[in-house]
């Protein structure tokens, strides 16, 4: 199928993506140099993606051992064993990483972007940071352009990319995708440097988001700080860049997930199942970077609120929370893991029986191939999200599970304007999340059937091959100012 699309028939054509997180890290274990991929949409994505197409993906190296295994040119093939396609290291320096990365993306700009009422913490040090981390990107990018490239920026860590970029090289063609919310203009306007952010956004010439509202909030931002024309979805800058805005949202490798999970993990599957079964039990699966974003202790308190009100599920259900720790470094990061920590052990405390206990919370990475096992074997998948730009953990357990289990979805994901007929729940109301949990596991099984059928329908439409050719035929539709 990837063979038809577009990237495929563009002679030549030369994906160079960006992103701060890398999809593969090398690491010291026992003396030892080893490799995982790494947990996150854009990670779980792109590598999908550049697997098929080959390309090369310039990413911030941050594991112990990745200066270890690069070239005199900082690149490794990868996956290790396969070498697909060739990732590039940029390194920071420890102020860089601490101050740009840590502090102005993910104190400020993230909670900026997700209206959870954490409040962003502003610092004019950690903006110089973050556009030092910006211009290094572009650097180690422009290093890399030819005439047939395309490049790809992604996310909110490298909002200022394409203007650095664009300094050394002019004539370059960017795309950028922003994968998380935009927030409406009461959220947005406290932004300090807000003017600055969208006018270097602009100087890419195509710029996409995963729903129509995020779409509508950045063009209002725009006209009402920038000193440019809007028809429609373009927008023509005072300098004349042309920059089209589009409605995009992400998909997954739908058919390689389903495939791998009726194969490879049949056997995986058959042992999870049985083990519930034979004790009558259900199982919830969940499984989120542990980020306070994705409302992870409102799951495991509405667990708790859930056995208190209907004591008829106690020894019935187990909640299976995965959770890859992430931005371990951050104090509010620290804090959420301890919340959940906290809610485990006072659930656990109050219900467990015997050897059963009602959460098993593992904070981990954990493999690809497990998780689709687990989808597969789950009754529920519980999707809490305070708020999400997409959430693709929905569509990855769409894919794996045969159509007895049920998701459980947070109004507040992006993903919940596609997957509708899923049980919608309020993440911000325990109790809502509890009736969703209880709505999904009494569910008749034919309506879960048809549900399920109906949102794998929809799923399997659109895959990640699909949409990075739309938006890469969008991109190369596109004139260059200038050029
Ligand atoms: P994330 O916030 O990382 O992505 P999500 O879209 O759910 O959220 O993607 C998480 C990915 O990481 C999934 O592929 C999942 O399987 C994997 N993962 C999660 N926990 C894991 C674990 N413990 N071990 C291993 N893998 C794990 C950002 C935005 C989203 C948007 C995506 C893509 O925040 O809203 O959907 O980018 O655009």
């Amino acid at each position: 199928m990837a063979g038809e699309t577009v990237i495929a028939k563009t002679p030549g054509s030369n994906i160079l993506l960006a992103s701060t997180s890398e999809p593969y890290l090398h690491y010291y274990h026992g003396g030892e140099v080893h490799c995982r991929g790494t947990a996150g949409g854009v990670s779980t994505a792109f590598d999908s993606l550049l697997k098929q197409y080959g390309g090369t993906w310039v990413a911030l190296g941050l594991g112990s051992a990745d200066r270890e295994v690069v070239d005199s040119k900082n690149k490794v093939n990868v996956p290790p064993g396969e070498g697909k396609y060739c990732l590039k290291r940029v390194w920071l320096s420890k102020k860089e990483e601490e101050s740009g990365l840590a502090l102005a993306s993910n104190s400020m700009l993230w909670p900026l972007s997700h209206v959870v009422h954490v409040r962003p913490q502003f610092q004019e040090d950690a903006w110089e940071q973050y556009n030092i981390l910006n211009q290094k990107m572009a650097d180690s990018l422009a290093k890399e352009i030819t005439d047939d490239t395309v490049v790809w920026i992604n996310d909110y860590q490298l909002a200022l990319c394409a203007a650095y970029l664009k300094k050394l090289k002019p004539g370059a063609k960017t795309g950028f995708f922003w994968h998380i919310p935009w927030p409406g203009f009461e959220a947005f306007k406290i932004f300090p440097w807000k003017k600055e952010l969208l006018e270097s956004l602009l100087q890419n010439n195509l710029i996409g988001f995963h729903t129509d509202e995020y779409t509508k909030n950045f063009l209002y931002a725009v006209q009402k700080l920038v000193d440019c024309k809007v028809n429609e979805r373009e927008v023509t800058t005072a300098e004349g860049n042309k920059c089209l805005v589009k409605t995009l949202p992400i998909e997954i490798d739908y058919a390689g997930i389903s495939q791998q999970a009726q194969n490879t993990t049949r056997g995986d599957v058959e042992k999870i199942r049985k083990h519930y079964q034979a004790l009558n039990r259900k199982l919830i699966v969940a499984v989120d970077r542990m980020d306070y974003t994705k409302g992870i202790s409102e799951k495991i308190k509405a667990l708790d609120y859930l056995f208190t009100s209907k004591p008829e599920y106690v020894n019935k259900i187990t909640l299976l929370q995965i959770a890859a720790p992430t931005r371990t470094n951050l104090a509010e990061y620290k804090k959420t893991l301890e919340d959940a920590l906290t809610a485990t052990d006072a659930v656990n405390w109050k219900y467990a029986i015997g050897d059963w206990k009602p959460v098993i919370f593992v904070n981990d990475f954990v493999p690809l191939k497990e998780i689709i096992a687990l989808y597969r074997a789950a009754d529920v998948c519980l999707v809490t999200s305070l708020h999400d730009g997409m959430n693709l953990v929905s569509k990855e357990f769409i894919a794996s599970n045969p159509g007895n289990g049920m998701l459980v979805l947070s109004q507040f994901a992006g993903a919940s304007e596609e997957l509708k007929e899923a049980v919608p729940v309020n993440p911000f109301l325990i109790e809502s999340i509890a009736k969703g949990i209880e709505q999904a596991l009494e569910m008749p099984e034919v309506e879960k059937k048809t549900r399920m059928d109906e949102m794998k329908k929809t799923v399997s439409q659109n895959t990640i091959f699909n949409w990075a050719d739309s938006f890469i035929k969008i991109l190369a539709m596109q004139q260059v100012n200038g050029v």
